[in-house]
Formats: structure tokens, sequence, C-alpha cells
């Protein structure tokens, strides 16, 4: 995401950093770069010039240009504009309220529905709510259905009434049950609407109206570009929403739309979906994304991701096991399944700084976990928990019952001994209180 703009940016700020002396010329010919290169990532021109304008303004009230380091300055100057126009400081989610109540709206397809799924999901294990989903879609039954697999999946309950065509009665219906059952969430999925369906757009101020929820998030689908701002203005003046989530932004989008959104309906950036699954889901922080859009790589969220999936008790099982020269396929398998658990593989590497740019056209295949997967399964329990039994005539068997060659067969097997060495060279460098060092997170 944000791919064009940031090595645009990037490459705009390369050639003011390396001019020896910097000319209000230069400086000039970089902003205009700038404009140019929001504006074909889809910002809207009212907002790309409006931005130009304050970082001009910005860079002569700082003196770039007799400042030490200009180039830097001005990717500082960029950097804190950017995190500006997205609203600066992180929107909170309000969870004032018992039940709190929180409803949906967006177009057809923008995602809502997995939206609501994802939301549920990270309220319940990250903020220990207790939440009830509200099928409130009375157009496509399939619908309906569509919220009861996500719950079964997150583990949270569904209310729905497949015989009734009101979602304003399901509405209160729901809020009313989540009280007496002791819910203390509630989110109300609706049907995609458009804009210009009057019927439609009635019917979901009704819905707000006689739920009044804490929160209307207005989701939209981040590849919509400049539509996606039309949009947001028209839900927005008809339902006065609180907040605006982002999907998709795995996609192939050129993100624009996020950066305009903000300025246009004042209304704060809450939540960006980045990916199908039920965890694929972020808090929007404007300076982080700032981060990403110029390619300093979002390392704090990465951090975050990756404790999420962290699971403690595993670490401290393992730990023991390297200490005893007991690792084993298992617990190679136990590793390979956490780090499926944080996603999309791409996705996490380009949240690395500096290297999202590096791998961009590195095609990473995820499906190098399922021959490894494959290869594990095709062992025995005793080969998986001893794994010096693997001689050649059992490699050839697994190699057989897996569908691989023997040259993968053997290939992973000296991965897993070469992961097994560095990882008992960690443990030992720790035990023995010598300092592995840890990777210096970049301050602003
Ligand atoms: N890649 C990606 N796909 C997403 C994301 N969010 C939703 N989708 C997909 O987009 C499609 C539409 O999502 P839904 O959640 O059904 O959208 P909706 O707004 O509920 O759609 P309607 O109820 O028809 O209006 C589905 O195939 C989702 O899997 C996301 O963040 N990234
Ligand atoms: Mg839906």
């Amino acid at each position: 995401m944000f791919e064009n703009l940031s090595e645009r940016l990037d490459r705009s700020f390369k050639l003011l950093k390396g001019e020896g002396k910097i000319t209000e010329i230069n400086v000039a010919e970089t902003l205009k770069d700038v404009r140019k290169a929001l504006l074909d990532a889809d910002v809207n021109y009212k907002v790309a010039k409006q931005f130009t304008d304050m970082v001009k303004e910005k860079a002569l009230g700082q003196d770039v240009l007799t400042s030490v380091k200009p180039g830097q300055l001005m990717v500082k100057i960029v950097h804190d504009e950017l995190a500006e126009l997205m609203g600066g400081a992180t929107a909170e989610i309000n969870l004032q309220g018992s039940p709190v109540i929180i409803l949906m709206a967006g177009l057809q397809g923008s995602g809502k529905t997995t939206f609501s799924g994802k939301l549920a999901n990270m309220l319940k294990t990250k903020k220990g709510k207790n939440p009830l989903l509200v099928a409130a879609d009375v157009y496509r039954p399939a619908a309906i259905e569509q919220l009861h697999v996500l719950g079964e999946q997150i583990g949270v309950p569904v209310y729905s009434e497949p015989e009734n065509k009101n979602p304003v009665e399901i509405a209160r219906n729901a809020v009313k049950e989540a009280k007496t059952k002791g819910y203390n969430l509630v989110i109300v999925d609706t049907a995609g609407r458009l804009a210009v369906d009057e019927q439609m757009m009635q019917e979901i101020a009704a819905v707000k109206q006689a739920i009044q929820p804490h929160e209307t998030l207005f989701v939209v689908d981040s590849m919509t570009g400049q539509d996606a701002v039309n949009t947001a203005k028209e839900f927005n003046d008809r339902l006065d929403f609180s907040g605006v989530v982002l999907t998709k932004l795995d996609g192939d989008t050129r993100g624009g739309a996020a950066l305009s959104i903000r300025t246009v309906v004042s209304k704060p950036i809450k939540f960006v979906g980045t990916g199908e699954r039920m965890e694929a889901l972020d808090v929007f922080h404007p300076a982080r994304m700032a981060d990403r859009i110029l390619g300093m790589g979002d390392i704090v969220s990465l951090v975050e991701r990756v404790q999420a999936q962290y699971d403690e008790e595993e670490d401290r099982k393992l730990q023991k096991k390297l200490a005893k020269n007991q690792f084993d396929f298992n617990d190679f398998m136990v590793q390979i399944q956490q780090v499926k658990k944080m996603g999309n593989l791409k996705d996490l590497i380009a949240m690395i700084p500096g290297v999202g740019k590096m791998m961009k056209d590195v095609d990473i295949d995820e499906n190098a976990f399922k021959v490894i997967e494959s290869v594990i399964h095709s062992m025995t329990p005793a080969e998986r928990s001893n794994p010096a039994l693997l001689d050649s005539s059992r490699r050839r068997r697994i190699a057989g019952g897996s569908g691989q060659s023997i040259q993968e067969v053997n290939k992973i097997i000296k991965q897993f001994d070469n992961i097994r060495k560095m990882m008992q060279m960690m443990t030992a460098a720790k035990k023995s209180g010598g300092k592995m060092k840890m990777p210096v997170l970049r301050k602003r």
C-alpha cells in the first residue's frame, strides 16, 4: 500500500538530500514533486494543495535553507504534516457505555461485516469485552449467515431475526437482549447501501436514532479512490458518524483517499483493515502511517502484532527444551503456526523499516510453509520427536509421502538443524548473561 507514493516522495527527497546547497528553487521543485505524487496517489487536489502550502510555510519558518541538514529537515516537516493531515493524534474508540453500542455504515462490499467480526474479536481479546454481534442486514439472507460464520470463528454470539425485515426493530431488540443477557458490547452490522438510495439512507439514520450508538463507524474500501471522499461526505451529512474505518489497505491501493477523508469530513480514522482474516485489524496511528508512507516502516505495529501472538507459556516450554537440546519437529511446527498466525508474510515484511521498498518486487512464497508442513506431516511421531532417526532411507520414505523431492526434504532438515543451532546459541547467550543486541527502535 502507498507504495507509489512513498517511492515518489523518496525520490524527490533524494534529490534534495543530494544537493550540496539547497535553494528556494529546489525546495519549490521538491514540493511540486510531492504534490504530483500526492495527486497520483489519489489524494484530493484541494487537500494536496493545502498540504504543500502548509509544508512550504513550515519550511520557510524553520529556515530549511540555512539548516545543517536541509534534506532531513524537509523530510521531517513533510512527515509531521502528513501525520497532521491524517488527524495528528490517535483517536481512541469510545467504550464508555453499558452496553457500548457500535453501528456500522457504508457502501456495499466495503467490508462492514468482516470489520464487525474483527472488531468484536479485538475488543474481546484485548479489552476483555463480552460482545454481541447483530445481523441487521435484512436484504440478503446470506449476510446473516456470513455473520454467524464469523461469530462462530471468533467465539462471539450473533443476534439475528431471519423473519424480520425491519432493521430498526432488530437493532432495538438486540440491545434489549444484550441488556438482559449481560453483554457489554453490541456491534450492529447493517446492509450496504448506496448514498444515492434515499430509502436506505433513511433506514440507517432511523437505526441510529433508535439505538443511539456510542460510535457510528463509516466503513470504506481504500481502493475506491476519489469516490470514497464524496461517499464519506454524503454519509456524514446524513449520519454524522463518529469515525472512519479504512478496509483493504493490504491490497493494491494507492491510499490517497485515506489522506483526504480526514480533511474533508473532519472525522478521525480509527481502524484499518489489512486482510480478510479476523486478526487483520490495526488501530490507526497517524504518525505511524506517515512513517509508512515515507518508507520509514512501521516497526511499532510490527512489534505489537508479534506480541499479540506471542504465547509466554509456549515460550517457557520451548526455552526448557532448548536448554536440554530437545527442540524437535513438533516444536518447529508450533513455531511455524505462530508465524502464520501473524498474518501475511509480505505484509509483515513491508513493515520493517527500509525493507519494505527493497522487497517490493520480491515474490515471497507463502507456500514455503506448506512444503515444510507436508514434510513434517509425513514423519512418524518418533521421527518428529527424535530428528536423529532421520537416515537416508527414512528421508526417501518421507519424500515419497509428502510428494517432495529428496533434495527438498534434505534442505528442510538442514534448515531445521540450522534453526535449532541458532536458537541454542541465543539461549546460551541469554543464560550466560551475555548481551544479545536488540534492534534499536527509531525514535523521532
Ligand atoms: N483484502 C481484504 N479484504 C477484505 C478486507 N475487509 C473485507 N474484505 C473482503 O471484502 C469482501 C466484502 O466484505 P464484507 O465484509 O462482506 O463487506 P460488506 O460491507 O459487509 O458487504 P455488504 O454486506 O454486501 O454491503 C469480502 O470478500 C471480504 O473478505 C480487508 O481488510 N482486506
Ligand atoms: Mg455485509
